[in-house]
């Protein structure tokens, strides 16, 4: 693939409002962009690690020194053929899933653009359009919640997700029951806010007819998630506690869970994720594609995802709209019809990088080389 130059950039952009889940507030997204460059194309990516390791042990920060330290220089020392051949060459590195996905995705865009081809068709996906959904965090009152669910269901969203914890789960879902009936696409994310000592309450929860209930138990568990899952008549998805196919093997082995939500960084980039999906596929599992309150690149990225033929559950992928008033992306992502956003047809992901806002939220940036061999 001739890559010859490799750039990180952070930019620190703003969210409209504060996103409030069971681990805590997110204000900000701090982002980086990593650039993979040959001598006529560029591949992107972002990373979508958060600024604190509340949802999963990575960080913004911890994502840069594993780039700059180990990552890229190693990248830059071997010959890549595929987007596969980078997903293979950091298997040695133990975790950091967020850091190697930032930089196996970039490598992802720079081989579907190098092939003129959509990222969606190198992956394999053949989707024009798909279905998405919403994540509403944790509001201020009942009312705050019960507006938001009815603007998002104004705009078609297919999917509402409500975050919920203990003391905010019964009330919120049954006054959104009330408002708007049994038949809304309901479902509910704990992140991992309970245990088995709630399990009354996890067998109550039933009554919603919930979609599916995301990540109830323990950010790394799956045997209690099994437990549960054999005592509640309402899916289990698994998010945390998924970081590969071979996690994904075991969870279904097990019967923990009845849904995967497929998040690339989680599981160190599209490589994997394509895997996980083959995997589930196999099984006859459906799967969806979770968010980290992505930027446009990462939407980007995610909107190619779920073109594959198992993500048959709306995803998180909600417009550029949900959480920014500017996208670093040209054209933000947007609905084409109510809750349906069109798969790209140019090269790569599809969009164009919005430079001179990316350039104007930059707070930091480095750029390596590949050393010229001395004999040439
Ligand atoms: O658990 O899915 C999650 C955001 C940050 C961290 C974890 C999660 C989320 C979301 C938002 O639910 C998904 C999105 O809209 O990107
Ligand atoms: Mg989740």
């Amino acid at each position: 693939m001739d890559i010859n130059q490799i750039q990180m950039q952070r930019i620190k952009i703003p969210l409209k409002a504060p996103f409030i889940t069971s681990f805590g507030a997110i204000k900000a997204k701090d982002i980086i962009i990593v650039r993979v460059f040959s001598d006529d194309e560029v591949g992107v990516a972002e990373s979508v690690a958060l600024p604190f390791p509340i949802a999963n042990e990575e960080t913004t920060d911890t994502v840069w020194y594993m780039l700059e330290t180990f990552l890229i220089p190693e990248l830059l020392e071997r010959e890549v053929q595929e987007p596969k051949d980078v997903s293979d060459m950091f298997s040695y590195i133990r975790r950091n899933p967020m850091a190697k996905a930032a930089l196996e995705m970039a490598v992802w865009d720079l081989y579907s653009k190098q092939k003129g081809q959509t990222l969606a068709t190198a992956l394999g996906g053949s989707r024009k359009e798909i279905e998405v959904g919403v994540s509403i965090g944790i509001e201020d009152s009942i009312e705050a919640l019960l507006q938001k669910v009815e603007g998002f269901l104004e705009e078609g969203y297919k999917k509402i997700k409500v975050k919920i914890k203990p003391g905010w789960d019964i009330k919120p879902l049954t006054a959104i029951r009330k408002r708007f009936g049994e038949q809304i696409p309901l479902m509910a994310d704990a992140n991992s806010a309970y245990t088995l000592d709630d399990m009354k309450l996890l067998k109550e929860l039933d009554m919603f007819s919930l979609m599916m209930i995301e990540q109830p138990l323990a950010y790394d568990d799956i045997i209690d998630h099994a437990t549960l899952q054999a005592e509640i008549a309402t899916p289990i998805c698994l998010d945390e506690s998924i970081h590969s196919a071979e996690d994904t093997r075991k969870a279904l082995e097990i019967n923990a869970c009845k849904i995967i939500n497929i998040k690339t960084g989680r599981v160190g980039g599209l490589t994997e994720a394509k895997k996980i999906h083959d995997l589930c596929q196999e099984k006859q599992v459906p799967v969806w594609c979770g968010g980290m309150l992505e930027a446009g690149i990462g939407r980007a990225h995610n909107i190619a995802l779920a073109s594959l033929s198992n993500f048959t559950i709306p995803g998180d992928t909600s417009a550029s709209s949900r959480y920014f008033h500017e996208d670093i992306i040209l054209p933000e992502v947007t609905l084409l019809k109510p809750g349906i956003i069109e798969v790209p047809t140019k090269p790569g992901i599809g969009f164009d990088v919005n430079n001179e806002l990316i350039n104007r939220l930059a707070v930091k940036e480095k750029v390596f080389t590949k050393k010229k061999s001395s004999f040439i």
